[in-house]
Parts: C-alpha cells; structure tokens; sequence
C-alpha cells in the first residue's frame, strides 16, 4: 500500500500513525503543496480534490483521511480499533464526521492563521479569524471535554479509530494556541494516544508536542 501525505499536516499523521499501530507497513509519498505536487496531473487522477493523504492499495485508490483510517482498521484480523459491533461502528462514525465538520474547522482556523498563512507569505492573523477560530474550538472543545468525563476513550472504553481522528489536532496545540486550558478530561484522554509510540513517531515536528 502506498500513502501520498504532507507529514505536517493534522489530516495526514494519525493515518499514518495508525498504519504503524497496527504494523501496516506502508510506502509512504511526501508532497510538497509549494511546489504544486498536490495539483501535478498525476496526482489530481488519485484525487480530483488535489488533497492529501491518499491510499492506494493495488487498484483501490481511497481519500479521506477518516476513510483511509476505517480502511486500515479493517485490514486486521479483529478489526480492535474499527469493531465489527454495528452500534460502535456508528458511535465511530458519529465522531469521524464531528471531527471534519466542527473540531477540524475550528482548530485549522487557528492553524492557517497561526502556524500556516506566514509559511506561505500570507501575512500577520486576522484577528477576526483567530476570534472565529477561538469560539469554536472553545465551544467544541466543552462538548469534547464534556464527553469524556468518566469515559477512558471516545468509543466503548477502548482506542478505536475514533480516538486517532479526534486527537489530530492536538499534537499542533500549543503552537497554534488553541484554547483548551481547564479541559482536564481532554488532556487526560489525550495523554493516553500521546503515549502510543507510534503516535510520538509520527508527529509533525518541530511543532507538535
Ligand atoms: N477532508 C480531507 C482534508 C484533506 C486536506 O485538507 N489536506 C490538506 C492538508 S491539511 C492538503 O492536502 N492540502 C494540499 C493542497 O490543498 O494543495 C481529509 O481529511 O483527508
């Protein structure tokens, strides 16, 4: 199987990270969005969104990051961290698409205009942005915090896939300031994917924690 990623990019190292948890091994492609890989011809033929990651295993080529994770988790024998229970799958799925629709938006608000927007000569943040970005991640992070309390993992007391999608952004927290200060059970949830080592070799450094 090979991945096309961008290894700093909060969409691309939990999949990348679960390949390793689970000993998937993978060919993994690097592509540098500045130098107009992600719009190559080639690669809008993989994925007509020009987005990474992409995987493509033999003739399936598959985006979407929260795909490619339910993809990979299918792909061991008892499928742990993608169960075959239909109520867990639906619990999952139910935080897969809250990660895309509401934390991921509000958290890559503050990344764009915190970590990314300089990088490609865009300028200071518009606070009017940061301020955006900042609700949300404070009004999404209370139902994310409030979810955990008492509960060890997103999903049926133990990792599943959901954990991997959820805890994107946060190895980029501190660098991009999200405000998630007094969010104990987040923090404490979060320590146990931190700990997972093939979760520390993949982050994007230099700016994760
Ligand atoms: N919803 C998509 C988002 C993918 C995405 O936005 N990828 C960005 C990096 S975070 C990308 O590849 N950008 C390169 C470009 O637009 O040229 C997913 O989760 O896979």
């Amino acid at each position: 199987m090979k991945l096309y990623w961008l290894p700093l990019s909060p969409n691309n190292y939990p999949v990348s990270a679960l390949a390793d948890h689970l000993g998937i091994p993978l060919e993994r492609q690097f592509l540098d969005p500045a130098k107009g890989e992600t719009r190559s011809p080639e690669f809008l033929k993989l994925n007509p969104n020009g987005k990474c990651p992409v995987l493509v295993d033999g003739d399936y080529v598959l985006w979407e990051s929260n795909a490619i994770l339910m993809y990979l988790g299918a792909k061991k024998p008892g499928a742990e961290l993608w169960p075959a229970d239909e109520l867990a799958r639906i619990d999952i799925t139910r935080w897969l698409i809250w990660q895309q629709a509401h934390w991921m938006r509000g958290c890559g608000t503050l990344f764009w205009e915190r970590l990314i927007k300089g990088l490609f000569g865009g300028g200071a943040p518009n606070p009017e942005k940061e301020k955006e970005g900042e609700e949300a991640v404070k009004f999404y992070g209370k139902v994310l915090d409030g979810w955990l309390k008492g509960r060890k993992f997103l999903v049926g007391d133990r990792l599943t896939i959901a954990d991997f999608s959820v805890a994107a952004p946060l190895p980029l927290a501190a660098a991009a300031r999200l405000p998630l200060d007094g969010f104990s059970n987040i923090e404490r949830w979060y320590g146990q994917i931190a700990a997972l080592e093939a979760w520390q070799k993949n982050l994007p450094r230099p700016f994760a924690k």
